[in-house]
């Protein structure tokens, strides 16, 4: 059973991709699994191109500083030419309507002064990297789900037209290890592309910066530490952090602490713990450039190797060639 998930290098990895992702990815993840840094869809809103291209060695770094089996982990663009040829033949199984339609699409283009034409096919894209490596199951948040099901369509659609080629994925919306969210304004999520990162702790924030992050944190006038996500959301973000870094309940997290700077210094001594080791084996990773260029490629020749055949069959059932 293959399962496939990726990250976006919009941004810097931060604790939430962390707790909420990558984490479970490292404990859980089999051989057949594959997790990949997903740099194309970070250009269907305006980006800087070294930046970008950083931004995606980090990941990577992250992911394999994170224990996930460097096998099992891929950069997308490594295999863009197999993707985008698969890409055009699923643009030619969609209808511009089904496309069209995907809410993700209307929010992020609505108020938009121009809107690149990837943001609205980017989720073909996305079938695309689903179906070119045969994915039984897609772990998504709910935002994502409307694509995985366009996912789903298209490799039905391929398979009752041309020819059986493609496995149909299945969406799993897992359990969320921790919503974690912004620090300095709980009703948002923590992001990495956040205009104001003073509320977003990234996974390689020195223990100094991660505990200043902290100690701003917002909470509230209460003065109860008890977990009521409704009424006290600051408190119970840090809760959830501290529980989700302690093995604990966020209830149980909180057994003892009678102080908000008390909870702010826990939950920041757990994450720096938490995040000690990758910390360390990312910074390492990415002093060592010919080491991650090393694990990239295998990764790459991997990915690409699993997909050929899927490609090669869906191309010829298509009549091309
Ligand atoms: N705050 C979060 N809490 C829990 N899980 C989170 N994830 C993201 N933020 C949180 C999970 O991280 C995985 C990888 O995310 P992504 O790169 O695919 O995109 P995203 O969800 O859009 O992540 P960001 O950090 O919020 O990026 P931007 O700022 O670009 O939108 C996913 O499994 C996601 O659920």
């Amino acid at each position: 059973m293959t399962r496939l998930s990726g990250a976006t290098p919009s941004g810097r990895a931060q604790l939430g991709n962390y707790l909420g992702a990558i984490r479970r990815w490292a404990a859980e993840g089999t051989a057949d699994d594959l997790y990949f840094v997903s740099d194309l869809h970070a250009m269907t809103t305006a980006y800087n191109p070294q930046r970008l291209r950083a931004l995606t060695r980090e990941m990577l770094a992250v992911l394999i500083g994170a224990g996930i089996r460097p096998a099992s982990v891929f950069v997308q663009s490594d295999i863009m030419r197999d993707l985008t040829a698969l890409t055009w033949v699923l643009e030619c199984t969609s209808t511009f309507g089904e496309v069209a339609r995907m809410i993700q699409f209307k929010e992020k283009s609505a108020g938009a002064k121009t809107v690149r034409l990837g943001l609205l096919t980017y989720p073909v894209l996305m079938a695309a990297d689903i179906l070119l490596q045969g994915a039984d199951e897609v772990p998504v948040g709910e935002d994502q789900s409307q694509h995985v099901e366009l996912a789903r369509a298209l490799a039905r659609r391929f398979n009752t037209t041309f020819g059986d080629v493609f496995v149909v994925p299945d969406l799993v919306v897992p359990q969320v290890a921790a919503r974690v969210r912004d620090l300095a304004d709980p009703s948002r999520k923590m992001a990495k592309s956040s205009r104001d990162d003073a509320g977003v702790v990234f996974v390689l924030d020195s223990p100094d910066l991660v505990r200043r992050k902290f100690r701003r944190a917002v909470t509230d006038t209460a003065n109860r530490v008890e977990y009521r996500p409704d009424e006290q959301p600051g408190v119970a973000n840090l809760l959830e952090i501290l529980g989700a870094c302690t093995g604990r309940s966020p209830a149980e997290a909180a057994a003892g602490i009678t102080t908000y700077s008390a909870l702010k210094d826990q939950a920041a001594d757990a994450v720096i713990e938490e995040l000690s080791g990758i910390r360390k084996r990312t910074l390492d990773l990415l002093d060592d450039p010919a080491e991650l260029d090393r694990i990239r490629a295998t990764g790459a020749a991997h990915a690409a190797e699993r997909g050929s055949h899927r490609l090669e069959a869906a191309l010829r059932v298509a009549g091309l060639g």
